[in-house]
């Protein structure tokens, strides 16, 4: 199964806004989402979040401002190929303003008005908990149609990211 991050930048605290991006190209392209990408073999989970950050928006997060937030299983029995899982976090503190890249055009967005018919449809069950201080462990099936979700797991975690997430 293919590994990848998604970092959300949250201004306030609680989060008033969280940083959206719009995805141009690629896995979830047309897509609102964090901003992340596949984890590269030998790669430490924050590093891959905080260096597809830079690449994404041009904002640099130090490994140690990002949050963890939620461990994130996506199931897709029709397309197993996409099977994945997402380590996902939050930051309060980064260096730099978000600009337009060839793969994000990004965008601020209130906790209150979260563009969920743009988004992948697991994240209305998971992200406004992880935007209240929750972290989550959860498990989503998809349907036929690679967009629906059919089933969803969500437990408490402890936001620890194991060393098997390192790719060693
Ligand atoms: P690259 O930029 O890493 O080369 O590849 P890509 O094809 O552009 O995309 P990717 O690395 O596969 O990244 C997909 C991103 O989408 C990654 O940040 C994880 C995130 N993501 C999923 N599924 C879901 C989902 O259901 N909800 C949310 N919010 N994010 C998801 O892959």
């Amino acid at each position: 199964m293919r590994d990848a991050t998604l970092c959300f930048l949250v201004r306030g605290d609680p989060p008033q806004d969280v940083l959206l991006g719009f995805k141009k190209k690629g896995f979830g392209a047309g897509k609102r989402n964090g901003i992340g990408g596949k984890i590269e073999d030998g790669e430490a989970v924050a590093r891959a979040a905080a260096r597809e950050m830079y690449e994404e928006t041009g904002v640099r997060v130090a490994e140690t401002d990002l949050l963890p937030a939620a461990l994130l299983t996506f199931v897709f029995p029709a397309r197993p190929e996409w099977d994945q899982v997402v380590y996902a976090f939050l930051a309060k503190t980064w260096r730099g303003e978000p600009v337009e890249t060839d793969e994000m055009r990004p965008g601020w967005f209130p906790v209150e008005a979260i563009p969920f018919d743009q988004m992948w449809q697991d994240d209305a069950y998971w992200l406004p908990r992880v935007l209240q201080g929750e972290r989550l462990k959860a498990r989503f099936v998809f349907g036929e149609d690679n967009e629906t979700v059919v089933a969803a797991e969500i437990e408490p975690w402890d936001g620890v990211i194991g060393v098997e997430a390192a790719g060693v």
